[in-house]
C-alpha cells in the first residue's frame, strides 16, 4: 500500500491529510511530529487496512497476512479478520468510472465488455457465504519444509459475497460448445513490475464456472470489497483453492483448453498424481502433476482459544466451523483423550451450498491437568480428516490434518 507513507516508512510532507483520513481522526500535535517519525499506529500495514492487530504478517512484499482460529470464531468472517494473500503488487489506482469486465477467449462468440453499472443493472444479484481457503493453508505442517508462506491454520475465511452469477453473464455473452475452462486476468502487477507478466491468472473448468454460487462480486459482507481483497470486482469460487478467486478482476477468458495462465503450471496449486517420498522432486509436467480442485474436508476449533485455562468437572463450551470443498460435512467429532474416544458434536446445515458449517459441543475435563482437544470432520463421502499430516507434496498444499488445541484444568 502506498498512500501517506513513503518507501522508507516516513511520512511524506504532502501526506498529512491522507494520514488523517487513514487514522480516522486528526493528529493533534502533527506539527511537532519529527521528520522521519511516523505514527506508531502505522508500524504495521495492517492498521492502515483496518485489520485486527493480532493477524500475523507472513510477508511484506508481496503482502501476506494470516488470521488465527480464535479470530475466525464469527459465523461470517468480518473483513478485519480475513487473511490476505497476494502474489504480486495490488493496484495503486482504481479508475471506477472506466472499470470494465471483459469476457474474451477462444470459446466466446464475440468479445464483450461490461461496466460495473452494466453488471449491477442487467443481471440478477445473489448473495452467498463462501469458503475461500488458500491451497497452501496448513503448509507449515509439512516436513521437509516447502517454499511459500508458512501458513498455520488461518488462511481461510467464509464471508458473504454479493454480485451476479458468472453463468448469467456468460449466457449473455454466448459461449461456444468447445469451452472447457475459464481463466481470470487482474489489475495487480507482477512483483518485477514487468507489464508483460501477470502475478497470477488462474481459473476453473467450465462446469465449476457455471455453478450457481460462482459469482462476479462487488460486495463483501454488504460493503464495497476492501481494496486489499479485490475492489472493485472479484471472481469468487467457493470450495476450491482461493487462488481461483481472482481479485481486481478485469477480464475472464473462456478457453478451449485448460487455462495456462500464471500459476496454473509447474507445482503451483498442483499436487503429484501419485504419492512422492517427502523431499523428492518430480518432473513438473501434466503427466506427474494434477491441478487441485475441490478442497479436502477440514475444520477449526474457534472457541476457546488454544491455551485456555478452565475448571475441572465443569461444562466447557467448544465451537468452530467445518467445510469440505464442494461437499457437505456430515459429521463433526472431538476428542479430549488424544483420539482414544470421540464425541459427536452438534453440526448445523450450511447457510447455502459452499458455506462453512458451524459446530458446537460441551466437554468436561475429569481432573486437573493438561489436555488437548482434537477436532475431526467427516464429509458426505465418508472421508474424514486425518489425525496425522497427509501425504507430503512439493508445493505444501492441502494439509487438512485435524486441529489440536491445548487446555489446562486447574
Ligand atoms: N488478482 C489476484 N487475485 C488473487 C490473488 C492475487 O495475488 N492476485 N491471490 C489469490 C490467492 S493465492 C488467494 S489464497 C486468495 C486470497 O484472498 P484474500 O486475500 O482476499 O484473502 O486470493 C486469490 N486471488
Ligand atoms: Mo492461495
Amino acid at each position: 500500500m502506498t498512500g501517506p507513507i513513503n518507501r522508507r516508512g516516513f511520512i511524506k510532507k504532502s501526506g498529512l491529510a491522507a494520514l488523517t483520513a487513514a487514522i480516522g481522526t486528526n493528529i493533534v500535535y502533527a506539527n511537532h511530529l519529527p521528520e522521519g517519525f511516523r505514527p506508531v499506529i502505522f508500524d504495521e500495514k495492517n492498521a492502515l487496512a483496518g485489520k485486527s492487530p493480532e493477524l500475523i504478517i507472513r510477508g511484506e512484499r508481496p503482502w501476506n497476512v494470516e488470521s488465527l482460529p480464535h479470530l475466525l470464531d464469527e459465523r461470517v468472517t468480518s473483513a478485519k479478520n480475513m487473511f490476505i494473500r497476494n502474489n504480486g503488487l495490488s493496484p495503486e489506482k482504481i479508475d471506477l468510472q472506466n472499470w470494465k469486465l471483459t469476457i474474451d477467449g477462444e470459446s466466446v462468440r464475440a468479445t464483450k465488455s461490461y461496466t460495473l453499472a452494466d453488471l449491477k443493472k442487467r443481471f440478477k444479484q445473489y448473495t452467498y457465504q463462501l469458503v475461500l481457503e488458500c491451497g497452501g493453508n496448513g503448509r507449515s505442517g509439512y516436513q521437509p519444509q516447502t517454499s511459500g508462506n508458512q501458513w498455520d491454520q488461518g488462511a481461510v475465511h467464509c464471508a458473504e459475497w454479493t454480485g451476479v452469477r458468472l453463468k448469467d453473464v456468460l449466457k449473455d455473452v454466448g459461449i461456444k460448445e468447445d469451452a472447457v475452462y475459464i481463466g481470470y486476468h487482474s489489475a495487480d502487477a507482477h512483483l518485477s513490475k514487468d507489464p508483460a507478466k501477470e502475478a497470477i491468472s488462474r481459473g476453473v473448468p467450465i462446469a465449476k464456472a457455471l455453478e450457481d454460487e460462482t459469482l462476479i462480486a462487488w460486495k463483501l459482507n454488504g460493503e464495497d470489497i476492501p481494496a486489499i481483497h479485490g475492489f472493485p470486482l472479484r471472481l469468487v469460487v467457493g470450495g476450491w483453492p482461493a487462488s481461483t478467486s481472482g481479485k481486481w478482476l478485469e477480464r475472464i477468458s473462456i478457453r478451449n483448453k485448460v487455462h495456462d495462465g500464471a500459476k496454473m503450471t509447474g507445482h503451483s496449486y498442483r499436487v503429484p498424481r501419485n504419492p512422492v517420498v517427502p523431499g523428492e522432486s518430480i518432473p513438473e509436467t501434466d503427466e506427474f502433476y494434477k491441478i487441485i480442485e475441490s478442497m479436502p474436508v477440514k475444520s477449526l476449533i474457534t472457541y476457546p482459544k488454544t491455551g485456555a485455562i478452565v475448571k475441572p468437572e465443569t461444562k466447557i463450551d467448544l465451537r468452530g466451523h467445518a467445510w469440505a470443498g464442494d461437499l457437505k460435512v456430515t459429521k463433526m467429532e472431538v476428542s479430549i483423550d488424544f483420539g482414544a474416544t470421540w464425541q459427536e458434536c452438534e453440526l448445523e446445515a450450511p447457510a447455502n451450498r459452499l458455506a462453512w458449517q458451524h459446530w458446537k459441543t460441551t466437554v468436561q475435563l475429569p481432573q486437573k491437568g493438561y489436555y488437548e482437544v482434537w477436532a475431526r470432520a467427516t464429509d458426505e463421502k465418508n472421508v474424514a480428516q486425518p489425525m496425522v499430516i497427509p501425504t507430503w507434496n512439493p508445493g505444501g498444499y492441502i494439509n487438512n490434518a485435524c486441529e489440536r488445541i491445548a487446555m489446562k484444568a486447574e
